[in-house]
């Protein structure tokens, strides 16, 4: 049998968020990029996700050699803490040149700056020694369907990843697919999407995905079938566990929050599947409530990492023979309340 996987964990720097959401400001004083480095220590992660600014602030106004060299002096500090970067992202959702859309906007020169953007992310991951890009492709969507094609939506994509694998010949895509917000309707918006664009490109060994729980149950699909549908093609490569309670906004909240039970099978589906060990980390894509105060800040990541080791625990102790006998007997009542029992702690 094999041994247990010891799970590592990881969170970025916009998880220490400050509380501001679309109708308040933030409820939190801002900090520093070094002191959410050594928060991260402080909870015993042991990497960092990295939008491509938050490893080169004001990456549109700097050179390609002057991005680099920012990106070595990042990579001294990281090791040096002893911190690993987990991916990088290019976030293409603040420009002006994003407004509608990075890859597929209506607009040439708006489509280009995003390719030639990710090839800068690219050559960050390189420098950090992450062969990740992720890409949430925030506004690769609609505000109105009559805006695009979708069929055209889909070559734009596809020449856009076939640039990225062009650029650098060991880089991986993680698709992270989120079917709404801030696009009305996305054009990736679950796990089948991700893998199905990813056979259309020059490469498609090296696309592949990033699952997170919440943008999974807002595409209304169970988290843990998403992870088992990836694995099945190896091509779950990084993950933001969190929580969702239904159809509303993006809430980001603590892993089991909301649904125990969801949180539970998604930890069997990665423990069934060996998630982990091939060098994969756990990572929480959460924010702190807004009320939180600064002497709390951190919670929500070390509530998320023990609710998951408990899990854990769980998947590990779950009576499997008891549960198969009840399957061969047809008997899914009984092995309902087995779940149940087995999470309530008898
Ligand atoms: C938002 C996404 C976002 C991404 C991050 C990495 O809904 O979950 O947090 O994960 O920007 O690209
Ligand atoms: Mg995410």
């Amino acid at each position: 049998m094999a041994k247990p996987t010891v799970y590592r964990f990881c969170a970025g720097p916009w998880n220490f968020s400050e509380g501001q959401d679309p109708y308040g400001p933030p409820t939190r004083s801002p900090q520093s990029f070094d002191w959410k480095l050594s928060a991260l220590k402080e909870l015993g992660f042991e990497a960092m996700m990295f939008h491509d600014d938050d490893a080169v602030p004001d990456i549109d106004s700097k050179s390609s050699a002057q991005i680099l060299k920012e990106a070595k002096e990042l990579r001294k500090r990281l090791s040096g803490e002893g911190i690993v970067a987990e991916m990088v992202a290019p976030r293409l959702w603040f420009a002006p040149q994003t407004v509608d859309g990075a890859y597929t906007s209506n607009n040439k020169k708006h489509r280009q700056y995003a390719i030639d953007r990710s090839k800068r992310s690219i050559d960050i991951a390189n420098v950090l020694g992450t062969d990740i890009l992720v890409l949430w492709l925030a506004r690769e969507g609609t505000y109105l369907r009559e805006a695009k094609s979708g069929t055209r939506s889909v070559e734009y994509l596809v020449q856009a990843f076939d640039a990225m694998l062009g650029h650098d010949p060991k880089i991986r895509l993680a698709i992270e697919p989120k079917p709404n917000e801030p696009a009305d309707v996305a054009y990736i918006p679950t796990i089948g999407h991700a893998l199905a664009i990813a056979q259309l490109t020059r490469d498609p060994k090296r696309v592949g995905a990033l699952i997170e729980s919440a943008h999974a149950i807002l595409a209304g699909l169970d988290p843990a079938d998403e992870i088992d549908f990836a694995m099945a093609f190896k091509k779950l490569w990084s993950l933001h566990l969190n929580d969702q309670n239904g159809l509303k906004f993006d809430q980001d909240k603590p892993f089991g929050s909301n649904n125990l039970r969801v949180a539970f099978n998604q930890v069997r589906a990665l423990e069934r599947n060996g998630y982990g060990r091939r060098g994969e980390y756990v990572c929480f894509d959460v924010h702190p409530f807004r009320t939180t105060r600064p002497e709390h800040w951190l919670k929500h990541l070390g509530n998320s990492r023990d609710t998951f080791l408990r899990l854990v625990d769980k998947a590990r102790s779950f009576p499997e023979a008891k549960a198969q006998a009840l399957i061969n007997d047809l008997n899914y009542q009984d092995l309902d309340q087995l779940v149940l029992n087995h999470l309530m702690g008898r």
